[in-house]
């Protein structure tokens, strides 16, 4: 059984509600009849309602990018799965290189996260990724299976309702792309673990500068089910090519 492609867009802490609705628009509107290829974006929270208006209905679906561990109550600041849900969230990024980096994720963090979304009916996109030190230090393998022991560690029925998105840190934002081959290397890493936890069907997107113009050879590589895109999910134009690709 193929696994089906996939391209989330992460608007980051960028939009505004007369840029997105603009956006969410072309969007919708480009992927109304695409089926090779699910499209979803996964906007900053206060914009969730209008994604949601906007989107409803449609071929593309919409989530958040950060869940809390809590149900509720005193976490100033917090948003909680079952507030994602009543804006009919399908999917919320954890672990994104961000979050890990400035608000001092932990894998363990990121795993519970994982459970938390899963428990409310979400679909958790785990990102893992090393960065350049790590790569150049030769410890890419090392980090990325440390990152995914304690969410591997949930157990084959969590896992296979997983996305995983594999980002290099170094090519964030950066514009520097891994090649094709350094990703699908990586990408073969996870596929193996996942194989090892008896999973198949789990979609391994990679993210880190995708655009129109490499998301191709991208995807030609067999274990790259698609795409985390940042920057270029801000521009219609440029997201539609990813996800035609
Ligand atoms: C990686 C990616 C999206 P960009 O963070 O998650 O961002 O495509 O801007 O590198």
């Amino acid at each position: 059984q193929e696994r089906q492609r996939l391209v989330i867009g992460n608007w980051k802490m960028n939009g505004n509600l007369a840029d997105n609705a603009r956006l969410l628009g072309s969007v919708r509107e480009s992927v109304a009849g695409a089926g090779a290829c699910a499209v979803a974006v996964c906007v900053p929270f206060p914009y969730l309602s209008q994604a949601q208006a906007a989107l409803s209905g449609s071929a593309v679906s919409w989530g958040a990018q950060d869940v809390s561990v809590h149900g509720s109550g005193a976490y100033t600041g917090e948003v909680s799965a079952a507030m994602l849900n009543d804006f009919a969230c399908r999917w919320v990024l954890v672990g994104h290189s961000e979050r890990r980096t400035y608000h001092a994720e932990t894998n363990e963090l990121v795993a519970q996260k994982a459970q938390v979304a899963l428990n409310a009916g979400l679909t958790p996109v785990v990102c893992v990724g090393e960065t350049l030190q790590q790569q150049e230090a030769g410890e890419t393998a090392q980090v990325i299976a440390s990152q995914l022991a304690p969410v591997l560690a949930l157990g084959a029925q969590a896992v296979a309702k997983m996305v995983i998105a594999y980002e290099p840190v170094w090519a964030i934002g950066t514009g520097r792309t891994a090649t094709p081959q350094q990703a699908q290397d990586v990408h073969a890493l996870i596929r193996q673990s996942l194989s090892e936890l008896g999973v198949a069907q789990v979609q391994v997107l990679y993210g880190g500068s995708v655009k129109g113009a490499n998301a191709a050879s991208l995807f030609a590589m067999p274990d790259i089910d698609g795409a985390l895109v940042g920057g270029a999910a801000l521009v219609a134009e440029e997201f539609l090519s990813i996800a035609a690709a």
